[in-house]
């Protein structure tokens, strides 16, 4: 796949997406949103993917947020367009079934924010700082911040964030619970890309089944999310991956997933 605004790759099963436009600190114009859509969609009908990365170009920003220049001229109507967009894109790479990880590799401000929010695991290098700073430009957060932000760091905190403007250092958002672990630079995107591996080596089916139902706990009652992990684990018995990792297991060697 070639795209303007992104690069790119697979290796071992694991893709890595990353924004690129570092000129404006890899800010998202709506056609970086469309682009992120069709990788998220690709990732999504391709059984031989098993994690996905997301990053940004360059050393400076993960991503500085929407494009301002460019959503400076629209209308309430064109606005609204733009937050569907950004908004149908998060909600897909959400919804994979395969782990998403975020390697914030500098600013990560309004939807660069939202962005990470949408990731299920997210890692930092020292110098990222985090922030929904929309409120300076007379605007809110619109690719889902005020939803995910306060489901992330409870919404006392998420408000401050939303409120303030003000950006977190990186060992601020892992006391918040925004990032999981905070990572020389140079060593952030060879973890990440470690985790995903590692999740990758494990069976496809089973770790679908967990995100989902991890997932679900953010806006499921109690005895609802319960009954649903019942379910996902009772079918979970009917998959060839459940057989060989109790069977590996018992023959103490290393299980040989094969994701059905
Ligand atoms: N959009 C467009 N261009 C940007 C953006 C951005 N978000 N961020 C930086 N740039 C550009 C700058 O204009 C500058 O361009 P040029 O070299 O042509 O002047 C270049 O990137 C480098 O930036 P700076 O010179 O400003 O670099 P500094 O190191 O001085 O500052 C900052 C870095 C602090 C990150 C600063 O650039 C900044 O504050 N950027 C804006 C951050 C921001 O406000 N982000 C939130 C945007 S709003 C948003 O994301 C809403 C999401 C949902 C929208 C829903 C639809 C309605």
């Amino acid at each position: 796949m070639a795209f303007e605004n992104l690069l790119w790759s697979v290796q071992d099963g694991v893709g890595v997406v990353t924004v690129n436009r570092p000129k404006s600190l890899n800010a998202l114009d709506s056609r970086t949103v469309q682009e992120l859509a069709q990788v998220v969609e690709a990732a999504r009908s391709d059984a031989s993917l098993r994690a996905l990365v997301v990053t940004g170009a360059g050393d400076k920003a993960f991503v500085a947020g929407a494009d301002i220049a460019q959503m400076s001229g629209l209308s309430a109507i064109e606005g609204r367009r733009f937050a569907d967009l950004g908004h149908r894109a998060l909600a897909a790479l959400e919804a994979l079934d395969i782990p998403t990880l975020a390697a914030v590799n500098g600013f990560a401000l309004g939807g660069g924010c939202e962005l990470a929010l949408a990731c299920d695991l997210v890692y930092a290098s020292e110098k990222a700082r985090f922030g929904q700073p929309e409120v300076n430009l007379g605007i809110i957060p619109g690719f889902g911040g005020t939803q995910r932000l306060a489901r992330r760091v409870g919404a006392m905190r998420a408000m401050e964030m939303i409120l303030t403007g003000d950006m977190v250092d990186a060992a601020r958002a892992r006391e918040l619970g925004l990032v999981l672990e905070v990572l020389p630079a140079d060593k952030l995107m060879e973890h990440v890309l470690g985790v995903a591996r590692k999740i990758a080596g494990k069976g496809a089916v089973c770790v679908a089944q967990a995100k989902r139902a991890v997932l679900a706990s953010a806006d499921t009652d109690l005895k609802t999310g319960n009954e649903l992990e019942r379910q996902a684990f009772a079918v979970l018995f009917g998959t060839e991956d459940a057989r060989e990792g109790m069977k590996a297991f018992l023959e103490k060697r290393p299980a040989r997933f094969q994701g059905r």
